[in-house]
């Protein structure tokens, strides 16, 4: 069943385009008036799916593995060429370790592969022979690379160590698999690196966690909340970890962003990795890890996607504008049609990412709800009108609205117009987010903010225990609600504020919710 789709996962494919295939769904869609058979406040989960369908992603024939396609991938390749720089200011060079693991060193640190050991895929034959020993295929890489960490740190000369590798790495999950968010395979960036101290470490910690930030807010237009995890939810082979957390309004979920972690000195006791200090003492080195992954795309097109389809953050869509000709019967159409290509030209120059659709076999209204499902921020229609006026008509993606604007200055206006979306877009899903927030204080009002999807924010004892304890007490067809991240701005506290789970004193603001 190459090339089919995976069966469980009920995937419809709608090979005909915008306009629909089957006569089903192109009733569907006529009814609707839009591109999509359903809309994303009715059904999230095919919605979503749908979406994710028009060029972003093609559904394999193995169960929680997808194709990216070019309209995504250069989603991921503009916020790698962002990282990748500002990571090299930071002095973090890029390596390439391998995709398999012997057994030997991927069961050396026991204890942090413990509850993820259901999770490693295993190579065990070659052709038709069994290996003699099985290899494990990468889930993450610490126990790859720090035997290596542990050859090459021999002074002090040689920290800090800062090494960053952009690779794939395969987790083979067990519960229901959805594109970019949770998938086998995923593309990521995982950054190790090792200092003297940990002060080096808790700051290097930080200044990661912020580029996170940058990615989701600044790029994808993604409210994010910075903050630290808790003892249940942190890394459990490291110190500490700290992430970046979204949230979902149409699900009610919360969503780990980004997570950047102080590893301490476990995995250095655990491998031996030491160095001598100015005075001749062997001292083991602390570290940190940290990482971003292909999840990043989900989360932006689930905050802004529409019943018209994706909607790109200017920022991150490979094809910022996109120029249609509207010619009619009797109009001028070469001069339309040139019209066209000498916008793009221009627009190129300045450096916005333009093309135009000159396909004949398509309408323009039918090329507007296609770009319009892919998401392009910002149409440009030319027409005989605009061709008389030397004007141009722009389209907002984001909220639809029309503007005629003089070619003589295309190229500043189209600018002007690119960054007021993105601004808009960060600032409409804030809001959006902003609206589900809710602050309680007792059990009651946790259990009533839960069933209404809400962003939770409480005063938490920060016990292991009561955690746990909730977790257990909200446990339901939907998963259990468990803390998202303390964050690192906290409301203020005031004396004898209590736990809203156990009633004992409440040592901090925590969030709250189910999530991804
Ligand atoms: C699944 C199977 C085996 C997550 C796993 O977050 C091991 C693991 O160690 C595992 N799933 N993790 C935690 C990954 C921690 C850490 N690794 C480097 C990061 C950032 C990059």
């Amino acid at each position: 069943m190459a090339g089919a789709s995976g069966k469980k996962e009920k995937v419809k494919v709608d090979k005909a385009g915008p306009s629909g295939g089957g006569n089903k769904k192109k009733d569907v869609k006529k009814e609707t008036g839009l591109g999509l058979s359903v809309k994303k406040d009715e059904n999230f989960g095919e919605w979503y799916s749908e979406v994710c369908k028009h060029e972003m992603i093609e559904y394999y024939d193995i169960s929680g593995c997808y194709i990216l396609r070019p309209w995504s991938m250069a989603i991921w390749e503009i916020m790698q060429t962002f990282f990748d720089a500002e990571i090299k200011k930071m002095k973090v060079k890029n390596c390439y370790f391998p995709l398999f693991v012997s057994p030997g060193v991927l069961e050396k640190e026991k204890d942090h592969i413990e509850g993820f050991a259901p999770e490693v895929a295993w190579v065990t034959k070659s052709g038709k022979s069994d290996l003699e020993v099985p290899i494990a295929i990468r889930p993450t890489s610490e126990t790859v690379m720090y035997p290596y960490y542990s050859k090459w740190i021999r002074g002090h000369r040689d920290l800090p160590l800062k090494l960053n590798q952009w690779c794939n790495v395969v987790r083979w999950e067990f519960s229901n698999p959805t594109p970019f968010i949770r998938s086998r395979e995923f593309l990521w960036q995982e950054g190790h690196t090792a200092f003297a101290t940990k002060e080096e470490a808790d700051e290097e910690v930080l200044q990661i966690l912020e580029l996170y930030r940058q990615i989701y807010e600044e790029y994808l237009a993604v409210p994010v909340v910075k903050g630290m995890k808790s003892e249940n939810e942190k890394f459990a082979g490291g110190l500490y970890t700290t992430s970046v957390e979204a949230f979902i309004p149409n699900t009610g979920r919360g969503v780990q962003g980004a997570t950047s972690h102080c590893l301490g000195q476990n995995f250095s006791n655990m491998f031996e990795i030491t160095y001598e200090n100015e005075e001749g003492k062997r001292e083991k080195v602390w570290q940190n890890s940290w990482a971003y992954s292909t999840r990043t795309i989900g989360v932006m097109i689930m905050t802004h996607g529409d019943d018209k389809g994706l909607i790109l953050p200017p920022k991150v869509a490979s094809v910022q504008v996109v120029v249609i000709p509207v010619p009619y019967k009797d109009a001028n159409t070469q001069g339309i049609f040139d019209a066209c290509t000498a916008t793009v030209s221009a627009l190129s120059e300045a450096g916005i990412r333009a093309e135009e659709d000159l396909r004949d076999n398509y309408s323009p209204g039918w090329k507007y709800s296609n770009w319009e499902m892919k998401g392009v921020p910002l149409r440009i229609e030319i027409g005989p009108r605009d061709l008389e006026n030397d004007q141009v008509r722009t389209v907002r993606r984001d909220n639809g609205v029309k503007e005629d604007i003089p070619r003589g200055s295309l190229v500043e206006h189209v600018k002007e117009l690119l960054e007021k979306i993105q601004q808009n877009m960060y600032e409409v899903a804030r809001q959006k987010r902003e609206a589900c927030v809710q602050e309680i204080r007792t059990w009651d009002e946790f259990i009533s903010a839960l069933n209404q999807k809400k962003l939770i924010l409480a005063p938490w004892c920060d016990e292991e225990e009561v955690e746990r304890d909730v977790k257990a007490r909200t446990k339901g067809e939907t998963g259990a609600a468990k803390t998202l991240c303390s964050p690192f701005e906290q409301p203020e506290l005031p004396e004898g504020t209590l736990c809203f789970a156990s009633g004992k004193p409440a040592k901090k603001w925590t969030y709250w919710g189910r999530s991804y």
